[in-house]
């Protein structure tokens, strides 16, 4: 059974709910049991995964997501369809919350013709164009500037749809990072960075790695690059920032508008 994408029938949040002056959105108690369900869905799964690793029946690399579920279903929720997700290599979450279905990535991991990559990718090289899922990336960072060049295509496109682009503490010191941050804010690019900080990369305490370790910080944009930001004509997501109509002329040649 594969995790369920947010349901059209039963609103996860209820119109109007938020008390005046709450911090948090009213919830159903159908969406959070079905949020329950998803992320016990990812744990079993993962349980699972552990064991048959330890028993030498998944080769290569298999990173899991125990305690961390909560971060992809949270945001999933949030998301519509065609929105695009991209992550690093802890990634079987990902992919169950994104409506893959388990038997696929597990298939994967076991190396059989029947999975995502036809048992030719392993658990960090899994992709679903279908559930508009990106992989499933082994190289620490790889996933901020594809993620960025998603939101690209979104705005570009101008399908209303953003790039949910998930990466570890262990990355955001690398440059690449930095560059995709400075590019998403000066052309105003529908993208979601979700730094999903469990404060280790690998054996190394985000204290040792990083000089500042609040790491939300990462993402501000300078004063500088919002005054030069362009979008494309139309912005269709509620809430997003608006057009620029006096984009500088060589920016502009990047839209089809
Ligand atoms: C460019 C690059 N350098 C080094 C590695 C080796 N490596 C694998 S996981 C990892 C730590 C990543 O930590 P983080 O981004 O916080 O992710 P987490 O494992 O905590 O989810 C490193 C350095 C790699 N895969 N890619
Ligand atoms: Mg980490």
């Amino acid at each position: 059974m594969a995790v369920k994408r947010k349901a059209k029938a039963a609103p996860a949040v209820i119109k109007g709910g938020t008390a005046k002056g709450a911090a948090e959105p009213q919830v159903s108690a159908d969406a959070l049991k079905r949020y329950y369900a998803d992320m016990l869905l990812i744990r079993r799964f993962e349980e699972r995964a552990g064991q048959m690793y330890g028993m030498g029946l998944i080769g290569g690399f298999c990173h899991l997501y125990i305690g961390q579920e909560a971060v992809v279903v949270g945001m999933q929720a949030a998301l519509e369809e065609g929105d695009t997700v991209i992550t690093t290599y802890r990634d079987h979450g990902h992919m169950l919350a994104c409506g893959m279905d388990p038997k696929g990535v597990m298939a994967e991991l076991t190396g059989r013709r029947g999975g995502y990559s036809h048992g030719k990718g392993g658990s960090m090289h899994m992709f679903s164009p279908e559930k508009n899922f990106f992989g499933g990336h082994g190289i620490v960072g790889a996933p901020v500037p594809i993620g960025t060049g998603l939101g690209f295509a979104h705005r570009y496109r101008d399908d209303g749809r953003i790039s949910v682009t998930y990466f570890g503490d262990g990355a955001v010191n690398q440059g690449q990072v930095h560059e995709s941050f400075n590019m998403a804010s000066l052309w105003k690019l529908p993208i979601v960075y979700v730094i999903e900080n469990n404060r280790y990369g690998m054996g190394t305490a985000i204290t040792r790695a990083s000089a500042r370790t609040d790491l939300f910080h990462r993402g501000m944009a300078s004063p500088a690059s919002r005054s030069t930001a362009w979008t494309s004509s139309r912005c269709t997501r509620p809430g997003w920032p608006r057009p620029n109509t006096r984009a500088p002329a060589r920016a502009r040649s990047f839209s089809k508008c």
